[in-house]
């Protein structure tokens, strides 16, 4: 089982390997296994430090999809995957079946955007011995975005997480990384409120992921359609390094890494000794 490698100040990058025919970005680019294969040693090499592969679209408005063409399109690429990669690999599910089939393919991790609600993922989880990226989402994709709803959104999102994050643990398992779900039942002012309130959520103690790639939310603040999204996308991803993300999951690589080596760098700098110039 491949390890996640995290070191003090240095944001991972977690690159997205779509597998569905009807992606909301990146769509049937990489229809076969072989081509999903390529993209993924294409991602690593671009500095990836994770791959995220994904049947199922979640993308606002869309269907699910049946456990058997789930499988179809996410088990061949993870067995012709097998042994050709240094960086671990999520698997972007709900369904237990898929999950273990796909830890037994060769999988890490597995990432539920669920939040592991039904206890056959968290058995998932524990007999197979994957960690779990838990995101949080309010709704189901079909119905989320028509209008959310929320008291505190920070405080709503950080109890979910830190209680499926409490049951993960007592099953047994033991590499937990948590998730807001930016885009999954949030309007615009939830989504910058969580980016801009991260510590807090970073405050429950497990590493934080977080997806902001070409989402909707960017679109609307600085125009743009998915393709057209990278700057904001970059912006989006600095400011969440800054507030704690340990983890960016994010669809243009080569970028986001470049990005992350000057962000990093420059908070690494604000935090050496002797701090503001002066000595203690
Ligand atoms: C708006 C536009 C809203 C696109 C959602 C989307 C995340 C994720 C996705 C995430 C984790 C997507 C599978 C792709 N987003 N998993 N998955 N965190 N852990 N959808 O933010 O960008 S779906």
């Amino acid at each position: 089982m491949k390890k996640l490698r995290f070191q003090p100040g240095r944001t991972l990058v977690c690159g997205i390997l779509n597998v569905t025919p009807d992606s909301f970005s990146d769509g049937g680019k990489w229809p076969s296994a072989q081509a999903a294969v390529a993209r993924a040693l294409e991602l690593e090499a671009q500095g990836a430090d994770l791959l995220d592969i994904g049947g199922e679209s979640s993308r606002p408005g869309s269907a699910s999809v049946a456990l058997e063409e789930e499988k179809r399109r996410v088990i061949p690429v993870l067995e012709a995957l097998a042994g050709r990669l240094k960086i671990p690999i999520s698997v972007d599910t709900c369904k237990p079946e898929l999950a273990l089939l796909a830890v037994k393919a060769g999988a890490d991790i597995i990432n539920d955007i669920t939040g592991f609600i039904s206890p056959a993922m968290i058995e998932a989880a524990a007999a197979s011995g994957a960690g779990a990226i838990v995101m949080h989402m309010q709704g189901e994709p079909r119905t989320m975005q028509a209008a959310p709803v929320y008291r505190d959104v920070v405080a709503e999102v950080k109890a979910f997480l830190a209680e499926r994050a409490a049951a993960l643990a007592k099953a047994g398992v033991k590499d937990i990384i948590l998730d807001p779900g930016i885009g999954f039942g949030k309007n615009i002012a939830h989504n910058l409120e969580l980016v801009a309130r991260l510590a807090e959520i970073r405050s429950i103690g497990c590493p934080v992921m977080l997806g902001v790639s070409r989402k909707k939310f960017i679109g609307a603040l600085a125009g743009g359609e998915t393709g057209e999204r990278l700057s904001g996308t970059i912006a989006a991803c600095v400011a969440g390094a800054a507030n704690g993300a340990d983890i960016i999951r994010v669809h243009d690589v080569l970028e986001c890494r470049k990005a992350m080596l000057v962000a990093d760098a420059i908070r690494s700098a604000g935090k050496k000794w002797p701090f503001d110039g002066h000595s203690p």
